[in-house]
């Protein structure tokens, strides 16, 4: 493999011309970006394909009424270029989805990335030649496309489900999926509304559809834990403090276990059970009052121990009762039967207390399920609802399932679909055995989606340049991850996610909210600062854990000697 420019190469048909790219990147969301600016930096050729109309990815999709990051601006962003850093002024605590992507068109004109974006075209298929040590693309387009390695920055929460009910087909009114929300937006006004899920994106948008529709009516099968967010203009004493020293602070991030710091929220040695009973009360309080994800950090062992959690629980469901004037509402609202933060933790702005608004209707689907969508509504076990609009909540096919939809073959023409029908198996997240010189970033077995995205998606852009510098520099033609390397990989992220209490909730994490996914626990819960360690001390011995092919071979030894 060499750093080349784009070449072009007439097709076998005669069709289109074949494209010839070092890496070629899946993906235009913040993976995709900083992808590319790595790579171009160190002279790779790089192509990337989006099937959106422009970057963004999640925050391109993701329109939905209420539609905000639940982690706080000033550690949800980019800290490879500290210009970036410190030119880029956010407004808000927490950033709202319009925000968060004009940043991202920022980033993209900024670091002058376009030019080497291909929009609305979706990459159908990778597979891999073992003979010429090259992956084959093809897009929905008809592009024919070679690369030498290919890097899927499909996102985690890309594939949106919508659940199969019966009638779907004869539903009259408009219906929506959070994840594929209209660019024009949708005026809910004078409508009758059904939400469909009480996830984040429902806790984030229920209260604001409120506000707009007629009637509500909320369709709750498991009900969530839900934190205040306590969301204002940013505090700008606080913007200064952290520009005046913002290597430190990311430096802290990055090493910390979840890949964000903010103030009140550090984790604390004590344990709950340790504690009396006014003093957990007092912390719990101060954290549901500052806001945000902090709560579940207030002892060490909210996680790890069942009697434990159970204290933050009961704080929430008491939080819930205090709030909710209705009573039989506040008790269908509290949530039971799984740990607290063991599906994950929402974050909202008047959640709880939109079930006070007269428009509000909250049906428990535990007690009466939805039996058919009708032409006019939704029927349950127990009632018929009228409804003009739906909007599926539903969440995503979530880690596994943007890669299940391009057709990935590795050695021998093996699918990786195929390969992972019992559950993921990667090498440090990051690569699979029989898929020689291809990339995941955020993938299954690393922290992912129980960190700071932004800052899991620059370790691995970083780790992964790296590496293919590395390559280039030995004259290597491939890595492949060892089956034995990823055997051990997967029983650690498996033995360090049994050791907590995750694996109790029926949660997308463990792949629970997809009829028929085997049910694994999707990320490593190891921890962020932990599993950086790790990744590194692989590259600094010479990618242990990894074959290499080429020149390289007999340095990678020499290195790992
Ligand atoms: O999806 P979810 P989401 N019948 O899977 C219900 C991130 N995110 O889009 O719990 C009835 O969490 C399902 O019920 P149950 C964040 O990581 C971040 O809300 O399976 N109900 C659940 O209530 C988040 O976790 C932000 O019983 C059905 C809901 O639909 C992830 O994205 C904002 C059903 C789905 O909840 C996904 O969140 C938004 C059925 N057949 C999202 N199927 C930020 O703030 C599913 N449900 C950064």
């Amino acid at each position: 493999m060499v750093a080349t420019a784009t070449q072009q190469q007439p097709s076998q048909s005669g069709a289109e011309p074949e494209r010839r790219f070092d890496v070629v990147i899946v993906g235009a969301g913040v993976a995709g970006l900083y992808m590319l600016h790595r790579l171009r930096g160190l002279g790779f050729s790089a192509r990337v394909y989006e099937a959106g109309h422009g970057v963004g990815g999640t925050w391109f999709w993701n329109r939905y009424p209420g539609a905000r990051c639940d982690v706080e601006s000033m550690s949800y962003s980019y800290s490879f270029s500290d210009e970036l850093q410190q030119e880029w002024q956010w407004s808000e605590r927490y950033a709202s989805q319009p925000e968060i992507l004009r940043y991202l068109n920022h980033v993209a004109d900024r670091f002058d990335l376009r030019r080497d974006i291909q929009f609305n075209t979706r990459v159908t298929a990778a597979h891999f030649n073992a003979t010429t040590h090259r992956w084959a693309l093809q897009t929905d387009s008809g592009a024919h496309i070679s690369a030498a390695f290919v890097v899927m920055a499909t996102g985690c929460l890309s594939a949106g489900q919508v659940p199969a009910y019966p009638g779907f087909d004869t539903f009259q009114g408009h219906w929506y999926h959070t994840g594929s929300w209209p660019h024009a937006g949708v005026d809910f006004s004078g409508q009758r509304v059904g939400v469909i899920g009480t996830g984040s994106s429902a806790i984030q948008s229920i209260p604001r559809i409120a506000q707009q529709a007629e009637q509500l009516v909320v369709f709750q099968r498991t009900a969530n834990f839900s934190v205040p967010a306590h969301n204002a203009a940013l505090d700008p004493e606080l913007v200064r403090r952290l520009k005046a020293d913002y290597a430190e602070f990311r430096r802290k991030e990055r090493e910390s276990r979840s890949g964000f710091l903010v103030e009140t929220n550090a984790n604390t040695d004590k344990l709950a059970l340790e504690v009396d009973p006014e003093e957990r009360e007092r912390e719990y309080m101060a954290r549901w009052t500052h806001g945000g994800f902090g709560l579940m950090s207030s002892f060490a062992d909210l996680y790890s121990d069942r009697s434990a959690n159970e204290t933050a629980a009961e704080f929430v469901r008491a939080r819930i009762r205090a709030t909710v004037h209705d009573p039989l509402v506040a008790e269908a609202l509290c949530p039971r039967g799984y740990p607290a933060g063991t599906k994950r933790l929402c974050v909202d702005t008047d959640y709880y207390a939109t079930y006070n608004r007269p428009n509000v209707t909250l049906v428990n689907l535990r007690e009466t399920p939805i039996e058919a969508i009708t032409p006019g509504g939704l029927r349950t076990s127990a009632a018929t609802y009228a409804l003009d609009s739906l909007v599926f909540a539903t969440g995503y096919d979530a880690m596994t399932g943007a890669l299940a939809k391009i057709d990935i073959r590795g050695r021998g023409g093996a699918a990786l679909k195929e390969k992972w029908a019992a559950g993921p198996r990667t090498y440090l997240g990051l690569t699979s055995a029989g898929f020689p010189n291809l990339f995941l970033i955020t993938g299954p077995g690393s922290p992912s989606v129980l960190s700071n995205m932004l800052v899991s998606i620059e370790q691995h852009v970083e780790w992964v340049t790296d590496c293919l510098a590395w390559l280039r520099a030995h004259g290597a033609d491939t890595i492949e991850a060892t089956v034995d390397a990823e055997d051990d990989w997967v029983a650690h992220v498996n033995a360090v996610a049994e050791e907590t209490l995750y694996p109790l909730a029926n949660s997308w994490y463990m792949g629970a909210n997809i009829p028929g996914k085997p049910r694994v626990f999707l990320p490593y819960v190891g921890g962020v600062g932990v599993y950086r360690e790790r990744c590194d001390e692989v590259a600094e011995r010479g990618y242990e854990g990894f074959t290499l092919t080429g020149a390289l071979a007999a340095v990678a030894t020499d290195a790992r000697g």
